[in-house]
């Protein structure tokens, strides 16, 4: 593209940027979305595995490509996620699913699509991995230039969507706003495709509720409102359909997780969420399984910057708000966080020290992470050989961090300081409510010969797939694990 091409749809990107900011800030001024603690005990909350033991999800969303399948999979073979199972360690993936492939034509689901994602979900759940099923859309649906959504749910009276070279420009041409709002049913319309999108929901719980893999269910991508917006939505119509997917899906499926994210322009910045307190029928306090599953694309990588000069410092500060303000929304919702997307061209300058940073940043805050994404390329940590292979990029390294994967207890900290080499994990053992030690991944690259552990006693240690466990018990622990040295 010509350089004066590129300024100009940069230059309408930073109006539109800046209008959003503007008003977003504005919006989280002027509209109250209730105290903070609302349904909060104020402890931050943890999502648990069937021994009791916090988790800390780490992985890869799975997969962009899936968005253009005519039959909605996934690039990835079974060898694949042995791959990313051996590379990285994860245990975690948010796997993109669509609403177009679940329900082609209106009340009738896909049942061998549902096998097919039910044959992959086996894949990531026999390599001990657990699954977040995404509701995936972009730009509302292919008939809009972007996907999701079945045509047959898709209503734009005529309106047009424009191509645009910034694919999230798309969101606010005339047909996709309309189509948006039919769907919120912010339009007089004849037809609840709320009810329908529950439904389908529900459908697809009733599918996967007795899966040991599947963890949750994200209930939409990076929702926007049309034209309604800010707070309004959020609190409006986003809400409304969360709790009535909620409900739905609570009929068939007490215990899985369901995962709730913001609108995504202006909360992906940094800026404030107007998301209320949502309760699940299965109860409140700890009883609830809501978790909050924001994204983070700080604005200056949305345009094409790195993490470096004079963007850096504005990365930063974003990645500061960010943090307080999905703080502050996760106390209001009562819930644990994964940052559901986070990811940036790799080969940009700064990019491998913001990935570092991102996921220091969950460290810091308790969070689980899903990085977008695993599709071969400059964003992932693999791109294809000439041949056809897969080799690992720069980025790889930065992904295969140590980490606490379960935690058998409350977590109090942890860290991978990579200046001294050390994993740093502090936790409160329970009395009971919780077996088994705390699992630790050890990647080989930093941990060659194993690690070294003080302040704990190891239970095991598998030098395959790079897991210590450490023993837990009533009490504070305190460990960090070490690289064992050349000459022991
Ligand atoms: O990386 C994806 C890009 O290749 C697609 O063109 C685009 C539109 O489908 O989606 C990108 O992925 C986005 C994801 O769907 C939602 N969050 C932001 C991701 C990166 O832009």
């Amino acid at each position: 593209m010509a350089g004066s091409a590129i300024k100009s749809l940069r230059a309408k990107w930073r109006i539109w940027a800046s209008c959003w900011v503007t008003a977003a800030v504005a919006a989280a001024l002027l509209v109250a979305v209730g105290p903070d603690s609302a349904g909060a005990g104020g402890k931050r909350r943890w999502i648990t595995d069937d021994q009791g033991r916090a988790l800390v999800l780490n992985g890869l969303n799975t997969a962009s490509s899936a968005k253009s399948e005519p039959n909605g999979m996934p690039w990835i073979k079974a060898a694949d996620v042995q791959r990313e199972k051996q590379q990285l360690g994860s245990n975690f993936v948010r796997f993109l699913i669509q609403w177009r492939n679940v329900e082609p034509r209106p009340g009738a689901y896909d049942e061998t699509y549902l096998d097919q994602v039910a044959e992959r979900v086996h894949w990531y759940g026999a390599r001990g991995y657990h699954v977040m099923l995404d509701m995936h859309q972009d730009v509302y649906g292919p008939k809009t230039k972007g996907n999701g959504a079945p045509a047959w749910a898709t209503q734009t009276d005529g309106l047009l969507v424009a191509e645009q070279d910034q694919w999230e420009l798309k969101y606010i041409e005339p047909g996709t706003v309309r189509a948006f709002d039919h769907f919120w049913g912010t339009r007089q319309s004849s037809r609840n495709l709320r009810a329908r999108y529950a439904a389908a929901w529900a459908h697809v719980a009733g599918r996967f509720r007795d899966d040991p893999a599947v963890i949750g269910y994200d209930l939409m991508n990076e929702p926007w409102g049309g034209s309604v917006q800010g707070a309004a939505f959020e609190a409006g119509p986003l809400a409304a359909l969360y709790r009535r997917t909620l409900a739905a899906i609570r009929e068939v499926d007490h215990d899985s997780w369901i995962f709730v994210e913001p609108e995504a322009v202006s909360t992906n910045w940094g800026l404030p969420s107007g998301l209320p307190y949502l309760k699940d029928p299965r109860g409140d306090g700890d009883r609830a399984r809501i978790a909050y599953a924001p994204h983070v694309y700080p604005l200056p990588l949305d345009l094409g910057n790195g993490y470096s000069g004079d963007a850096k410092a504005w990365v930063r500060r974003t990645l500061g708000s960010w943090r307080t303000q999905t703080e502050r929304t996760a106390r209001r919702l009562n819930a644990p966080v994964v940052i559901g997307e986070y990811g940036i061209d790799a080969t940009l300058p700064g990019a491998l020290t913001y990935v570092a940073a991102v996921r220091r940043l969950a460290e810091e805050m308790g969070a689980g992470t899903a990085y977008w994404s695993n599709d071969p390329g400059p964003w992932s940590p693999w791109e294809r050989t000439k041949r056809g292979g897969l080799r690992a990029t720069r980025l790889l390294p930065v992904l295969d961090r140590p980490t606490p994967l379960a935690i058998a207890g409350e977590p109090d900290t942890y860290e991978w300081d990579a200046t001294s080499r050390t994993l740093k994990v502090s936790w409160r053992g329970a009395r009971r409510g919780v077996r088994g030690g705390t699992e630790l991944y050890l990647p080989e690259r930093h941990f060659p010969r194993g690690g070294r552990v003080t302040g704990g006693d190891v239970i095991s240690w598998d030098a395959k797939s790079r897991i210590l466990v450490v023993r837990s018990g009533p009490g504070k622990h305190r460990v960090r694990i070490t690289p064992v040295p050349d000459t022991d």
